[in-house]
């Protein structure tokens, strides 16, 4: 088995980190209501830089005190065209919505070390501290995965997904907003160009197939390579 091991790895594809999903805020106006969904590399935004995967934020943040105001460029992904609106979320009443929080589902499957990134900028009375949970039901359970605090200006967050979250459909991502001191109705938290990446879980059936296609040079060796397995498992 060793030796049909060091064959398998040897087609293994290199694990490129991949975008799964990515909110760009672009496709609103200054003032109205944030752009929520996530940009797709295909139909409906065709965006080099958009993710694989379509899907959209929700929040339980009071309605009336988001809206979409002028964006970072901290945390654009590598081939973003979607950029001459220059927009992001941004909250307002901070000390009224301690502990809401924004979410997204995402299907994970054959995704593994994934990582959630996004640009902020908080003023002095912001959400100074913003943390990190996922659930694998659908979001009908969360365990908590990190927590970044003392935030102030812009900055870039980065959560490592936790290896449970691995392959799973039913993944949810959130980000809880804490320690807001404001009451006042100017910005005090932006949020933009949120990122989810992660690897393509090799398949190993995949592997195989190419593998056999690889050494399909004639019959005769892909029947020696099949009785070769055959000798191993025996
Ligand atoms: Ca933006
Ligand atoms: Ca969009
Ligand atoms: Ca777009």
């Amino acid at each position: 088995m060793a030796g049909a091991l060091i064959l398998t790895a040897a087609f293994v594809p290199r694990a490129n980190a991949t975008l799964l999903v990515y909110f760009n805020f672009e496709d609103a106006t200054t003032g109205g209501a944030p752009d929520f969904n996530a940009d797709v590399v295909g139909a409906p935004d065709f965006n080099p830089g958009g993710g694989l995967q379509f899907t959209t934020i929700t929040t339980n943040y009071a309605a009336g005190a988001f809206d979409s105001r002028a964006g970072l460029t901290l945390n654009r992904s590598a081939g973003d065209i979607d950029i001459t609106a220059n927009q992001a979320v941004a909250f307002r009443h901070s000390s009224q919505n301690n502990g809401t929080w924004i979410q997204f589902a995402v299907n994970a499957t054959f995704f593994q070390n994934m990582t959630l990134t996004y640009a902020t900028n908080n003023n002095g009375n912001g959400f100074g501290t913003q943390s990190f949970s996922y659930s694998t039901n659908g979001g009908a359970t969360f365990t908590a995965a990190g927590s970044v605090s003392g935030l102030t200006g812009t900055q870039l967050v980065t959560f490592a997904v936790p290896t449970l979250a691995n392959n799973q459909p039913g993944l949810v991502l959130r980000i809880t907003f804490s320690s807001g001191q404001s009451s006042g109705n100017d910005i005090q938290t932006i949020i933009d160009n949120i990122q989810l990446n992660g690897t393509v879980i090799p398949e190993p059936a995949t592997v195989a197939g190419g593998l056999l296609g690889a050494c399909g040079l004639c019959w005769h060796q892909r029947r020696r390579l099949i009785r070769l397995v055959r000798l191993r498992r025996a």
